[in-house]
């Protein structure tokens, strides 16, 4: 095998999410999670690591949130860093920094970087044509487009993308587009922009990641390579906006840095403001590991674009590995801010007081690491109830509870092994080196796994072993067996460190280990013998049908609404004469008596006066919206001839009209103000 190289240091950046909106669990369980278990693993083995995180504060996401809502950009970015900087932090995400790219540090930072590229050479300068919007007196980002999509006919596409059928758009693509802020007509103006070159670095890129990083994950190599395959071409790095960092140069007036040009810099500023004095050394030192943690759609930032930029600087080392993670779907649909499809950690923090370990184990056991996943609250339930309660929470309790039933506390001396607790023992020493290599190369699911077996071997030595039927026999043997077990809770006390920080420090405090030390992962002499534990308290608790109801409940709730708000009217049937719609006869009745069909859950049947000496009966497909004596009394319209049907053995002598709302919502349809009953509807 190949031998490692050794680094001095890691910096650790993770994807600056976009202050627009809060953080959700697929943002957690892609990036935030993961990198945060890392991160924590090389502090526990004594490395010098930097955990840097902040919020993408520009770009037009944020300046179509604002628009949105009438308020300025800065007002946005202001609400939801601090939304998202306090529900990480919650959730004991433990960046070193978690900064923001409207700070002054950044600012500087990016224009001089952008400005070193200038003065190098290192744009081109180009002309083109895009889109402007006379009234507004505002140049449009493609987000700022819609129109029709050349693809799919779809009205609403942007002039990015179309949401509909998944087509990447040019914003000139678009059939009759519109500015989304006027609605007008926008025309077609020149303007300069200044543009990498990727096509000059992509020899060198190709280099560096298909032959030098052989090793990366496939979901990031394969698409690394598939770029490179299509061939890089020249990306604009401005942008005509007036939110974000003006372009430093003369002649670039109304002018700023593209977001994606600022927002990696941003790695670089907030390591800057963190360490004014040393942050040189953590970008370019050689002997510094540079790993960037972001979920998949940010690949080609990572791996190309912002390496050809450094590349360009000249002065910075390129990351290392950029572990990019798939998405998480939330019971089965795409996680969407927009459509408010989303579990949010702000509000997570808040129904589960105290359980952030939970959320924290079972988006690592669920990660997406290889392959989109699927976060269901019933998954979320059984792993708690199943493997946190019934196998880590439950060994833990009964070794110190225990403890203190027969020693008082004390912890007591193994006397001599048998073969089965050799046994035990053999079979959880590997788990340091099994733990690491696995975190090592980034398999977080597979690491969390193996943490998980060395409780459960716990688990099964105390159900092997019985120490509470030998209590009265043998006290000598018992000694040994709770000597043995609390070694294997201290153990686990650091070897879920990473993952369960909540917990894992319960848990010392418990056993009162004063620090964990990753080395000592493995050994059964952590405890010594004579020291104490406390009384024992439950780390996890069950969580019941009910809550987890609560929560499927809001979802179910949201795709309602979701429903409604993107109601679109079928469109129009053909043309019929004035004779078609006069052979309908629609008249208006009123109802004498409705009640339900037997063994028919969705019928009603009512009986109607409708004007004529003799009642009529129509049977009606709406009994799910309405309790019958509601609609006794109401008037209603109804077409009189229709050929009479049998129902469930009932004759219904016409149809009962009614409105079908967005979500299937039958409402009955009838005057707005009281008429004779049997007058004609026309
Ligand atoms: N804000 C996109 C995102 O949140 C972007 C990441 C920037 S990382 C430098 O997915
Ligand atoms: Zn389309």
């Amino acid at each position: 095998m190949e031998e490692k190289k050794k680094y001095a240091r890691t910096l650790v950046t993770t994807a600056l999410p976009y202050a627009n909106g809060p953080v959700h669990i697929g943002h957690l369980a892609g990036v935030y999670v993961p990198a945060d278990i890392y991160v924590r693993y090389l502090r526990l083995k004594g490395e010098d690591v930097l955990m840097i995180g902040g919020s993408d504060e520009h770009g037009v996401p944020i300046t179509i949130k604002a628009q949105k809502e009438g308020v300025t950009p800065q007002d946005i970015v202001d609400r939801y860093h601090n939304i998202i900087k306090d529900s990480m932090a919650g959730l004991g995400i433990s960046f070193d920094i978690y900064g923001r790219t409207t700070s002054q540090m950044h600012r500087h930072t990016a224009s001089d970087f952008f400005k070193k590229l200038y003065d190098k050479g290192e744009f081109i300068e180009k002309t083109s044509e895009q889109f402007y919007d006379e009234e507004a007196n505002q140049w449009l980002a493609d987000r700022y487009i819609t129109g029709t999509c050349p693809h799919c006919g779809n009205d609403g596409a942007y002039g990015d993308q179309c949401e509909a059928c998944g087509t990447s758009l040019n914003a000139t693509d678009l059939i009759n587009p519109r500015s989304a802020i006027t609605g007008n007509v926008p025309v077609l103006k020149e303007t300069k922009h200044w543009y990498m070159p990727l096509d000059k670095w992509e020899p060198r890129l190709r280099q560096w990641i298909l032959e030098g990083h052989k090793e990366w994950k496939t979901n990031v190599y394969g698409q690394c390579k598939s770029w490179l395959d299509g061939g890089l071409q020249p990306r604009a790095v401005t942008r005509d906006l007036n939110w974000g960092i003006p372009v430093p140069i003369d002649g670039a007036e109304g002018k700023v840095l593209y977001v994606w040009f600022d927002a990696p810099i941003g790695y670089i500023s907030n390591t800057k403001e963190l360490r004014p004095d040393d942050w040189e050394k953590y970008w370019k030192d050689s002997d510094t590991r540079i790993i960037h943690f972001i979920g998949k759609d940010n690949i080609v930032f990572h791996c190309l674009i912002f390496p050809a930029m450094l590349m360009a600087e000249g002065s910075y080392q390129l990351p290392e590995n950029v572990p990019a993670n798939e998405f998480l779907n939330l019971e089965g649909d795409k996680i969407s801010t927009s459509r408010n499809w989303a579990v949010w950690l702000h509000e997570y923090l808040q129904d589960f007081p105290g359980k952030q370990d939970v959320l924290r184990y079972v988006l690592t056991a669920n990660a997406p690491e290889t392959k989109d996943n699927d976060f269901t609250w019933k998954d979320f339930q059984d792993r708690n109830n199943n493997e946190l309660v019934a196998i880590l929470g439950n060994f833990v309790n009964r070794a110190i509870v225990l403890t203190n039933k027969y020693f008082d506390g004390v912890i007591p001396a193994a006397h001599e092994l048998n073969d089965y607790d050799h046994a035990t023992i053999e079979e959880f020493k590997g788990v340091k080196d099994e733990l690491g290599k696995a975190l090592d190369t980034f398999h977080f699911r597979a690491a969390l796994a193996e943490a998980m077996k060395l409780a459960r071997i716990g688990n099964k030595y105390l159900a092997d072993t019985e120490p509470w039927k030998l209590a009265k026999t043998d006290m000598a043997r018992v000694e040994t067996i709770m000597n043995v077990a609390l070694q294997i809770t201290a153990n686990l006390a650091i070897a879920f460190e990473p993952f369960l920080p909540f917990s894992a420090e319960k848990l010392r405090k418990m056993i009162n280990l004063d620090s964990a030390d990753w080395n000592k992962l493995g050994s059964i002499d952590i405890l010594k013998a004579g020291g104490r534990v406390e009384k024992a308290e439950l780390l996890f608790e069950k969580i019941d049908d009910e809550t987890i109801k609560a929560q499927t409940d809001r979802l179910e709730r949201i795709k309602q609404e979701n429903i409604l708000k993107n109601f679109t009217p079928k469109a129009v049937a053909p043309t019929v004469t004035f004779d078609d719609f006069q052979k309908l006869d629609i008249r208006v009745g009123k109802v004498l008596e409705c009640e339900k069909v037997k063994k028919a859950d969705k019928l009603l049947k009512f009986t109607i006066d409708d004007g004529t000496s003799k009642p009529r009966t129509i049977v009606s497909g709406i009994a799910k919206f309405y309790k019958p004596e509601d609609l006794v009394g109401k008037q209603v319209c109804f077409i009189a001839n229709f050929p009479t049907r049998k129902l469930k053995g009932v004759d219904s002598q016409g149809m009962i009209l009614s409105a079908e709302d967005a979500d299937g919502r039958l409402v009955v349809i009838g005057p707005q103000g009281e008429v004779r009953p049997g007058v004609q509807v026309g």
